[in-house]
C-alpha cells in the first residue's frame, strides 16, 4: 500500500508532518531550530518574545519531578527589535512554517511585536496568552475574554500571517475561552500551554524555584491537555494544535483522534533530545498504514464518532 500522506494544512500553513517545535524549548537560535528541522519538525515555534528585552527570573528557574519539568523562566527574550534579525536569519535557513512567539503587557503591544516579527519573516505568529506565572500578561489575557478578544482583534488587523491563540489550563472552562478567541478572529488554537504547580525542597524548607510556582509540562499533563483538545474540539471548527506531553507516536495518535490536526512537543526533546521528532512521524506513518487510512486528516477528531 502507498504511504499516507503525513502533511496537514494549518489556517493556511503547509506542514510536511504534524509534529512541531513547542514554544520555550531551543527556541532562540537559527541552528538549533536548523537541527530541530533536520531531526524531522513540521514546523518551530520560537520562544515567546516581546516588546523590550527581558532578563527572566533568577535561578532556580526549571525543576524536574518524577513525570516533568515545572519551569518559571520568567519570559526571557532579547526584545523583538534584536530578535528580528535572528527571524530574518531562520527564515532564509528553514525549509519548513517559522512561527513567532509573542506576548505584550497590553493589545497595542501584541499587536506591535507581531507587526514587526512578520516583517522580519514570521510564517505565522501564536499569541502567548496563556504564560501561568508572568503578572499582566499571559494567562491575565487569556482568562478574560474581553482583553483576549481585543488582543486578537488587534493582532489580526495588523498581520497578514495565519494568527495562532496559545490557550491556558488554568482557567474555568478553555473551551468557552476557545470560543471567544473564535469570534474575534483567530486562526488557529494550541492547546495547551504549562499548569500551575510548585515543588518544595524539605532540606530548605523552601520552594525549590526561585519564583516560588511555574508551570508543569510532560507526560503528568498529558491527560489534562488531551481532555481540553477533546472539549474544545467539539465548540470550534479551527484547527487545534495539541501540545502537553506528548513523548511518543501514540500519544500524537490520541490527540490527532481528541481533534488536534497537529502536536507541539516540548518537554520530551528537552529529556529524550530532537530525534523524538522522527520516531513520532514514523510512528504515525507506520499506525496510518497499519490501519488503512491515505492521510492524518482521516483521523482528526475520529474518537468522536458516536
Ligand atoms: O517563560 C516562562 O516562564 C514560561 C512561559 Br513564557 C510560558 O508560556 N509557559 C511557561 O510554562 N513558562
Amino acid at each position: 500500500m502507498k504511504d499516507a500522506s503525513l502533511s496537514v494544512d494549518l489556517a493556511g500553513l503547509r506542514l510536511a508532518n504534524p509534529s512541531m517545535l513547542a514554544s520555550g524549548i531551543l527556541g532562540y537560535a537559527t541552528e538549533t531550530l536548523e537541527r530541530i528541522v533536520e531531526c524531522g519538525a513540521g514546523g518551530v515555534v520560537t520562544k515567546s518574545i516581546g516588546l523590550k528585552p527581558c532578563k527572566g527570573y533568577a535561578n532556580p528557574t526549571v525543576v524536574q519531578t518524577d513525570c516533568g519539568l515545572i519551569n518559571a523562566m520568567g519570559l526571557p527574550n532579547p526584545g523583538i527589535d534584536e530578535f528580528a534579525k535572528e527571524i530574518h536569519e531562520a527564515k532564509a535557513a528553514l525549509k519548513v512554517p517559522l512561527i513567532v512567539s509573542v506576548y505584550g503587557f497590553s493589545a497595542e503591544e501584541y499587536a506591535t511585536v507581531a507587526r514587526k516579527a512578520a516583517a522580519a519573516g514570521a510564517d505565522g505568529i501564536e499569541l502567548n496568552v496563556s504564560c501561568p506565572h508572568v503578572k499582566e500578561t499571559g494567562s491575565e489575557i487569556g482568562q478574560n475574554p474581553k482583553i483576549l478578544a481585543q488582543v486578537i482583534r488587534k493582532v489580526k488587523a495588523s498581520v497578514h500571517k495565519p494568527v495562532i491563540a496559545k490557550l491556558s489550563p488554568n482557567v474555568t472552562s478553555i473551551a468557552d475561552i476557545a470560543v471567544t478567541a473564535a469570534h474575534a478572529g483567530v486562526d488557529a488554537l494550541t492547546i495547551m500551554n504549562t499548569v500551575k504547580a510548585m515543588a518544595v525542597d524539605v532540606e530548605t524548607m523552601m520552594p525549590i524555584l526561585a519564583n516560588k510556582s511555574g508551570g508543569l509540562s510532560g507526560s503528568a499533563v498529558k491527560p489534562i491537555a488531551l481532555r481540553h483538545v477533546y472539549d474544545v474540539y467539539e465548540q470550534v471548527r479551527l484547527p487545534i494544535i495539541g501540545c502537553g506531553g506528548i513523548v511518543d507516536w501514540q500519544d500524537a495518535i490520541e490527540f490527532l483522534l481528541a481533534g488536534a490536526s497537529a502536536v507541539q512537543i516540548g518537554t520530551a526533546v528537552a529529556l529524550k533530545g530532537p530525534g523524538v521528532f522522527k520516531a513520532i512521524t514514523c510512528g504515525i506513518g507506520a499506525y496510518l498504514r497499519k490501519k488503512g487510512f491515505r492521510s492524518v486528516n482521516e483521523i482528526v477528531g475520529l474518537s468522536h464518532r458516536s
